[in-house]
This record gives C-alpha cells, sequence and structure tokens, in this order.
C-alpha cells in the first residue's frame, strides 16, 4: 500500500538528522515502519538491540510515535520486510550528492525486485550535516554529542558507552 511507508537506516546511534526524516514521514503515511537495517558494509558501534531501543526512546520522548513501528530486520533483502508489512514506499533522506549517488541505484533495483517507491526527503538545514559517523567520532573522542542527537541518546553515549 501506498499509505504505509519503512523508513530504513543503520541508526548507529540514531541523530536528530535521523529524528527529523522520521517526524516528517510520518506525517506523510498512515503507518510507518522504522527499521533497523544490519549494514554488511559498515562496521558496527552499538548492537542492533541498543539502537532499537534507543530509537524507541527517541521517539516517545518526541512525542511522534502514534502511527510508528520500530523493527529490525537482518535477514535478506529489504524489500523482502517491505512485502511482509505491506508497504509500498521506502523513504531515505538525501543530504548531499554522495547520499543521491549512493541511493539511486537502490532505489532502482528495489523499484525492479519489489515495485516498491523510494521517496527521497531533503534534511532540515538544521540538521542536515548531522550524521551517525560523525557522532561516532565526536563521541570516541570524548567530546559532547548533545547538539547533534537526541536527549536518550546523549545521555546513554554519555554515561554508558565510553570505551566502545
Ligand atoms: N538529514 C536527513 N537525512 C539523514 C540525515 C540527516 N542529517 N542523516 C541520515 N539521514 C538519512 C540517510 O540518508 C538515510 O536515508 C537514513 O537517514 C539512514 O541513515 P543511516 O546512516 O543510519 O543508514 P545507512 O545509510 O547506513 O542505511 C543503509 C541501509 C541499510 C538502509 C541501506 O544500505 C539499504 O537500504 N540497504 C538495503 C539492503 C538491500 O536490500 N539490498 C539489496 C537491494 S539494493
Amino acid at each position: 500500500s501506498n499509505r504505509i511507508a519503512v523508513v530504513p537506516g543503520s541508526f548507529d546511534p540514531p541523530t536528530l538528522g535521523h529524528l527529523d526524516v522520521i517526524r516528517r514521514a510520518a506525517r506523510l503515511y498512515d503507518e510507518l515502519h522504522v527499521l533497523v537495517v544490519h549494514n554488511p558494509g559498515k562496521e558496527a558501534m552499538l548492537p542492533i538491540a541498543q539502537r532499537l531501543s534507543l530509537l524507541e526512546q527517541s521517539i516517545d520522548e518526541d512525542g511522534i510515535g502514534g502511527n510508528i513501528i520500530i523493527g529490525s530486520w537482518s535477514m535478506g533483502l529489504l524489500v523482502d520486510y517491505a512485502r511482509d508489512v505491506n508497504a509500498g514506499v521506502l523513504v531515505k533522506g538525501i543530504r548531499s550528492q554522495i547520499d543521491v549517488a549512493y541511493e539511486t541505484p537502490m532505489a532502482i533495483v528495489n523499484r525492479h525486485l519489489a515495485d516498491i517507491e523510494t521517496v527521497f526527503l531533503l534534511p532540515d538545514p538544521g540538521h542536515a550535516l548531522v550524521s551517525s559517523s560523525l557522532v561516532r567520532q565526536v563521541a570516541s573522542l570524548g567530546g559532547d554529542v548533545s547538539p547533534f542527537v537526541p536527549p536518550a541518546v546523549a545521555t546513554f553515549l554519555d554515561t554508558g558507552a565510553r570505551g566502545l
């Protein structure tokens, strides 16, 4: 259905950029699945269960949770999950030409595989430069990540994750 969409990502960790995309996508669709996807091409900082928990807390404290379902997926194609939940749309955020180059072939493959459309949202300018990799770097060097992540994530990275 085109009223059901999936926002996939690594969310390692969730950032204010992610939350902006999730919040806006939740207004566009009746049902929104936020999906933590294991990306075999990236070495992870946080285990999937931790990312799920931080996403849940961040979405809760933001108060945008009404039509949002949080899940994870590491078995096979993303479009298989989309088909399972009857979603017709993938929503991705586009920060730069690099994101366009990375996402375009995936969008084409996913449309051929399963007739799923990919919808791109442009970032809020206030969050456009935030990325999980930047947050991981600042956190690992002991810096303050609170300008870039939801409060639940800042608290976790401050207290629970030193040395990750
Ligand atoms: N502003 C706006 N959007 C943002 C921001 C920001 N500051 N930061 C991140 N985003 C967007 C990203 O562009 C992305 O759309 C989403 O948020 C998630 O970002 P990340 O970095 O957490 O996640 P990625 O890029 O590592 O996600 C990768 C996926 C696992 C989603 C991707 O690789 C994928 O779709 N895999 C599909 C696997 C598959 O089925 N392959 C076969 C067919 S191609």
